[in-house]
């Protein structure tokens, strides 16, 4: 990026948070875009399904001041909040979920005010927050924050910190955050979360990091057990089928939209029972954080590959250098697929017998239950049923790029979407008038894409 291209963005960015800054897109029939600069134009991408349900104030609905940009959770919505006297106030219920995490399969997962996982909360080091916790469950649950340092009676553990929240009850939840970074909050009991009680709670700093990004994007990482036909997850189960990010698979997965050039920071986080080697394909980052906060900048150093362990969050900033639709995936190849044998049933079980007509027989049927064309993408060998191990990777593509469609895949090559499974995402790093364009188009169809609210 040259010298004049930075600068704009730096002077665009700063005064995009100074004077306009985030209180005024997020309040809705605010004035048409009176600066383009990145920080500004992921400000207001989400706005909760659940507004309408609770109070609403302009200042509480202000997440996090002007100095800091807020974090973008693709296919989640943020938790509004309100304020009482100099308390944020957050409402949280806990209820079960229909979920759908591939356009051909839905799943009961359990999660939070009709979310799995969770909204987001986002609040500022320093902020007293209340969350008015209601558990709607079949069962006793409780809230807690993990990672953040509080009273321990504000530390969600039944029976030990508190009594469990039976069904039906009301809890409140209050403390002051006096740290940044990345936390989260989930039900402590262990199959719960497993059910997909978790949500992310995102403490900005006081004065924002510097460098300062562009765009800041969070990541859940999940698993499930699903068998075919079925659809509760196995919570004792030790084998995965699906794999999600904020709740999908690939490729329902919302690309990650970014301005060539700018500053990304990525929060990925994962409850899980696997750890997740993350990998950015095309760009080099630096660990800036963990779930503990901030990472002092002399520990930095290069890599493109961060491993995510279970109940650890993992920060990463890279600079957007080159333009194009680059993965981030999960690179454990189990997890770089989604479950076949809701497809290939048998296939799982004998591979030998599959021949071409059968699979992509199998597919057709699949793609008219969605429903979408089934193009069968990539040709195999004419003696392929001769080669012992046929086969692998063969028939697994299911290009559905019009089930998924959205404007953040606006532009993608054709069948993008045969190559995207699993725990799955892509940064598509866009020239100015690319980003903009996709921007209007996300615009115009209301400025959020809704397709994260199953219910
Ligand atoms: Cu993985």
């Amino acid at each position: 990026m040259n010298g004049t291209r930075r600068r704009f963005f730096q002077d665009a960015a700063m005064l995009g948070a100074g004077l306009f800054g985030l209180r005024d897109t997020l309040r809705a029939g605010a004035p048409a875009e009176r600066l383009q600069s990145p920080r500004q134009n992921e400000n207001g991408r989400h706005h909760s399904p659940y507004g309408s349900k609770g109070p609403h104030s302009p200042a509480g609905n202000a997440l996090v001041q002007e100095r800091v940009l807020p974090m973008a959770t693709p296919d989640l919505a943020d938790l509004p909040s309100q304020m009482d006297g100099g308390v944020k106030v957050f409402q949280l219920v806990a209820e079960p979920v229909k979920k759908k995490i591939a356009p051909f399969k839905t799943i009961d997962a359990w999660g939070y005010n009709g979310s799995c996982p969770g909204p987001t909360i986002q609040v500022q080091q320093g902020d007293r927050v209340r969350v008015v916790f209601e558990n709607r469950l079949p069962e006793s649950t409780s809230l807690h924050w993990h990672g953040l340092e509080l009273p321990i009676e504000q530390d969600g553990v039944p029976y030990i910190s508190q009594k469990p929240v039976a069904p039906g009850e009301t809890y409140a939840y209050e403390f002051t955050v006096h740290q940044e970074g990345t936390f989260f909050y989930h039900a402590h009991s262990a199959m719960q979360e497993m059910m997909g009680l978790i949500g992310f709670f995102v403490a900005h700093p006081e004065n924002d990091y510097k460098p300062r990004a562009d765009h800041d994007f969070g990541l859940i990482l999940q698993e499930w057990a699903v068998l075919p036909s079925n659809s509760v997850p196995n919570t004792a189960a030790m084998e995965f089928n699906w794999l999600t990010f904020n709740g999908v698979s690939a490729p329902m997965t919302t690309p990650l939209l970014v301005r060539l050039g700018s500053r990304v920071r990525l929060r990925i986080l994962n409850l899980g029972m696997d750890h997740h080697p993350v990998h950015l394909h095309g760009h080099q980052f630096v660990l800036t954080g963990t779930e503990g906060g901030r990472a002092p900048e002399s520990t930095w150093y290069p890599m493109n590959t961060v491993l995510v362990g279970v109940a650890q969050a993992r920060v990463v900033e890279f600079e957007a250098k080159y333009p194009g639709a680059w993965m981030i995936h999960c690179h454990l190849p189990h997890h770089m697929m989604n479950s076949m044998m809701d497809l290939l049933r048998d296939r799982q079980i004998q591979t030998a017998d599959q021949t071409e007509e059968k699979a992509v027989g199998q597919m057709m049927s699949l793609a008219k239950n969605v429903p979408f064309e089934h193009v069968h993408p990539s040709p195999v060998a004419a003696n392929a049923e001769k080669v012992p191990g046929f086969p692998q990777d063969a028939f697994m593509e299911m290009g559905m790029d019009e089930v998924v469609e959205k404007p953040e895949t606006y532009g993608l090559p054709k069948n993008w979407s045969a190559g995207m499974m699993g725990m799955m995402t892509m940064v598509r790093v866009l020239p100015d008038q690319e980003y903009e364009a996709i921007l209007a188009r996300k615009k115009a169809a209301g400025g959020q894409t809704e397709h994260h609210h199953e219910s």
